[in-house]
């Protein structure tokens, strides 16, 4: 990679930390409402995986969204107005932190139902192979997902039908307080993959660049028609499960222990080790991203809420079908 995607890189991740850090006080502060599930310290998975694929290829991930939707190019102002239930927001203020999503650039969503969105993605790359389109989907998990009957059920036709879908596990060590190991009876999740006769890999999450590898890999053999596969990214999240988490369930120094490898302090070195570009460089990146994200909680926080004869827009099929209805008879 060259000084410029490095950067563009190290800017993603900067703008995801920064974003969660100032939504977690938008959140204190009651601008935001119902659950939050903040991404930081996992900024390394989505923006590795993100920036290995195409425009055309398909994003599905779970309810820990806003890394994914930021790495996915949807705009700050519109993902916090979102948090914030504004209709200014990605879901018009009526999906919230955990369904962000924008279909233009094939980012589907943002579920909260644990492991409810592996069928959805898996029939999206039946979609792709049946349209021969030669696009192929991400489909974000955590492992705590790997325990539900749709995991199984979506790799087995996944894997049955040949389908371009690339599975990937973040496996940040607990499901809610619950340790990994005491919910799983296979603890190396990669290696659940070979149920299914897929090729399965485990990488270091806290590598922005081994995520990118490994994904630019496994999709392109996927859009290639090299079918399905699962990869598991070891990484963790500094903070609890949700706002509401108090942490009893882990120590102090765990997590000072994942802190020292920190996903962006390590592309910092990494960078700086390179002489690709300086401290007054990353400084300058940081500043900018501080900008973006106080105007976009300026944006969220001035923006009007959705208006209650809009309730019921968006939400039910018939609505979409009477515009659609519409729009054929104006043509
Ligand atoms: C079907 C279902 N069961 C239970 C829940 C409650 N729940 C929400 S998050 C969560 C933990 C999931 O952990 P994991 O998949 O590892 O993702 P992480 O939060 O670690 O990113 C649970 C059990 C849910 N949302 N859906």
């Amino acid at each position: 990679m060259n000084r410029d995607d490095l950067l563009s890189l190290y800017r993603q991740m900067v703008l995801i930390r920064r974003f969660e850090e100032r939504a977690a006080e938008a959140y204190a502060g009651a601008k935001i409402g119902g659950f939050l599930h903040l991404y930081i310290g996992e900024e390394a998975v989505a923006v590795g995986a993100v920036s290995a694929l195409k425009a055309e290829d398909h994003l599905f991930t779970h309810y820990r969204d806003h890394g994914y939707a930021l790495a996915r190019g949807l705009e700050p102002r519109a993902v916090m107005a979102e948090l914030f239930g504004k209709a200014t927001g990605v879901s018009k203020g009526k999906g919230g932190s955990m369904h962000l999503a924008d279909v233009q650039r094939h980012f589907w969503g943002g579920y909260a139902i644990v492991g409810g969105h592996l069928p959805l993605a898996t029939g999206m790359a039946l979609a792709c192979q049946y349209q021969d389109s030669h696009n192929a989907v991400l489909c974000v998990m955590g492992e705590g997902s790997t325990n539900i009957g749709e995991f199984h059920e979506a790799l087995n036709l996944a894997a049955l039908w040949h389908l371009p879908i690339l599975y990937l596990v973040e496996n940040n060590c607990y499901g809610m307080g619950t340790l990994a190991s005491r919910a799983s009876a296979e603890e190396e999740i990669y290696r659940k993959a070979c149920a299914y006769g897929m090729s399965g890999q485990r990488l270091d999450g806290m590598d922005v660049l081994a995520v990118r590898d490994a994904v630019a890999d496994h999709m392109e053999r996927a859009r290639r028609g090299g079918g399905p596969a699962l990869l598991e990214a070891m990484t963790y999240r500094y903070r609890g499960h949700s706002m509401a988490d108090p942490e009893l369930y882990r120590h102090k120094e765990e997590v000072q222990g994942w802190k020292l490898r920190d996903p962006i302090r390590r592309l910092e070195m990494m960078i700086q080790d390179a002489e690709l570009a300086g401290a007054p460089d990353l400084e300058r990146i940081r500043a900018e991203v501080e900008a973006v994200v106080e105007d976009a909680v300026r944006f969220a926080d001035q923006s009007p809420a959705p208006a209650p004869s809009a309730l019921f827009e968006d939400v039910y099929a018939e609505e979409a079908v009477r515009r659609v209805a519409a729009a054929r008879r104006g043509a």
